[in-house]
């Protein structure tokens, strides 16, 4: 019973996602659905890719949390579109759905968008399971977390098309094997694209910005 209806809510997710999907593909809208653990810098990595892009595109977030607001009021001095989720309010979910997308989708200004972004909750098990109808999934992995997490969380990597290695300022004071992660990654997701940054220096954000900037523009001409 449990499995069925396990069974009939991811169905009905990807059933709304392709919905989601036809609406972006119509508005030639890019979306990106950014994951990773609970403080590996997804808030930090959207900041600086907004700061880096938002003079060239158009950006609207849908910010995703247990509880609180405080990812959209750390990004609402960028002055855009920002609408918060919070799953405490009505069943304490830990990812996003398809249909709470669709809803966000219906009260942004679609016309003077070219770009949302979505902050998952923070997790690498729940929302690799939920297709929310997006352009690319990017997984943000933290230094401290350690080398093995794509072999211990292979969905959420062989699903995802790049990964950001963050926090790499903090590699002096961490025992971490930079050629181990890479192998990790790969031994999953072979095309995987992959990118060091940190937020604290801003090193890896330009070529991380340029790779975004590329996908909006081809949804734009598609
Ligand atoms: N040293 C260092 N700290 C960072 C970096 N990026 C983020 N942080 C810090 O790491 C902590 C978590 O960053 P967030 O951006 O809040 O992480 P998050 O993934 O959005 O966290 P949740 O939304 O709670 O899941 C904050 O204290 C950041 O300042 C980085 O590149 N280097
Ligand atoms: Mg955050």
């Amino acid at each position: 019973m449990e499995i069925k209806i396990l069974k009939d809510i991811l169905n009905t997710n990807i059933q709304v996602s392709s919905e989601v999907k036809s609406i972006l593909a119509e508005k030639k809208i890019f979306m990106i659905d950014m994951m990773g653990s609970p403080g590996s810098g997804k808030t930090a990595t959207i900041d600086k890719i907004i700061g880096l892009l938002k003079d060239k595109y158009k950006f609207a977030l849908i910010e995703a949390d247990v509880s609180t607001s405080r990812d959209s009021e750390r990004l609402a001095g960028h002055n855009i579109p920002i609408i918060q989720i919070e799953t405490n309010l009505f069943g304490r979910e830990c990812h996003v759905e398809s249909t709470w997308v669709k809803k966000c989708l219906e009260d942004f200004d679609l016309e003077s968008i070219d770009c949302v972004i979505i902050e998952n909750i923070g997790n690498l098990v729940c929302p690799a399971e939920f297709e929310l109808g997006d352009d690319i999934r990017i997984v943000v992995l933290s230094i401290p977390e350690g080398e093995d997490k794509p072999v211990k969380y292979p969905v959420m990597f062989n699903t995802s098309q790049a990964v950001i290695l963050n926090k790499v300022d903090l590699l002096p004071h961490l025992q971490y094997s930079m050629d181990e992660v890479r192998n990790n990654i790969k031994s999953v997701n072979p095309e995987m694209e992959i990118y060091e940054t940190s937020a604290v220096t801003g090193q890896g954000f330009p070529e991380v910005a340029g790779y975004i900037s590329e996908k909006i523009q081809k949804k734009k001409r598609s």
